[in-house]
């Protein structure tokens, strides 16, 4: 009997909610929790951590889950490490649905760096105008650079005080467009640009304003995540499932 645990929270997930709901799947949407209001899904959703390994396991078992689908975000290695782990624990079948990272493209002015102190040594020491656009999670990497005036944008605005001195946030959930972004960028003086190479075209608008603007970008490389069985397309799952 197929049950499906859908790990969510990206543009990609919400197409592969539908794509379940459509062929009516018996599935379930998980969240972690890290927003106040996270979208609707056409699907039943449970929303924060298992607790670990063990409890994503408990969960696989209690739930009498089949197949098991990560569809999170390309930085949420932690949330996937576990499902590899879990999934392998518990005898149940797990899929990736991954997006390709960005490509730079004509125009483009990127530096790769492999993490967040990459990313950080990248701006160098004189002050520039920052649009850290790696959301709330990690903005403690920026605290040993001070010096710069960042902008920020996150989903909800903050509960603590923020770790940088001369930071300003604009509270915006994406997908974001590229007049929007672009707007944001000339409105804020922006010099230089911050990201996470989440491919997909949820977070890439500010990547297309940013070649529009010819602005250098600093582009943060994915953690790596465990060896599993990857899909690029809502199809190949569909066909994983009826395997
Ligand atoms: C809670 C669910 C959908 C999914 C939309 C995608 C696109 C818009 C772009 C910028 C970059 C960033 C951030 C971003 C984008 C989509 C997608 C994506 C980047 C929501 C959502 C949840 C989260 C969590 C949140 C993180 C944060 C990261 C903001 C919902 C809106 C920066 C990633 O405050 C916090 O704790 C926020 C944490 C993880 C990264 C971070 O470290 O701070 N996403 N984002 C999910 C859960 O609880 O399981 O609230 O509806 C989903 C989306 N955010 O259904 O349309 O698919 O990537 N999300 C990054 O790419 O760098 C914003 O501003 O340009
Ligand atoms: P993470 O660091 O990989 O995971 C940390 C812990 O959060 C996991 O061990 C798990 O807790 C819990 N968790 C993560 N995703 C979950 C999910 N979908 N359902 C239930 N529990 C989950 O995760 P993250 O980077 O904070 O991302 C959290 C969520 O935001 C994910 O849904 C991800 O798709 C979404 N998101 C993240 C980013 C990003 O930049 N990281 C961008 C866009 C969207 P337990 O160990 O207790 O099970």
């Amino acid at each position: 009997m197929t049950r499906v645990l859908l790990l969510g929270g990206t543009t990609e997930a919400g197409r592969m909610a539908r794509a379940l709901a459509d062929a009516g799947v018996d599935a379930v949407y998980s969240y972690a929790g890290r927003t106040e209001a996270p979208v609707a899904q056409p699907l039943p959703v449970r929303v924060g951590g298992f607790g670990g390994v063990a409890g994503l396991v408990a969960y696989l078992r209690a739930e009498g889950i089949s197949h098991v689908i990560d569809a999170t975000h390309p930085f949420a290695a932690q949330m996937s490490r576990n499902a590899v782990e879990g999934c392998a624990a518990a005898g149940v079948a797990l899929i990736a649905l991954e997006r390709e990272p960005w490509q730079a493209g004509e125009g483009d002015r990127w530096t790769h760096v492999p993490d967040l102190a990459g990313a950080v040594a990248a701006l160098g020491e004189a002050p520039r105008w920052v649009f850290l656009a790696i959301g709330r999670q990690n903005l403690s990497a920026f605290a040993g650079a001070p010096q710069h005036h960042y902008l920020l944008r996150l989903v909800d605005p903050p509960t603590d005080p923020l770790p940088l001195p001369r930071a300003e946030a604009v509270i915006a959930r994406g997908p974001f467009d590229v007049a929007g972004d672009r707007a944001l960028l000339k409105d804020h003086r922006i010099e230089v640009i911050v990201a996470k190479n989440a491919g997909g075209a949820g977070a890439e608008a500010k990547l297309v304003a940013a070649r529009e603007l010819g602005l250098p970008v600093v582009l943060i490389d994915r953690p790596l995540v465990p060896e599993r069985r990857v899909a690029r397309t809502l199809g190949e799952v569909m066909a994983w499932l009826d395997g």
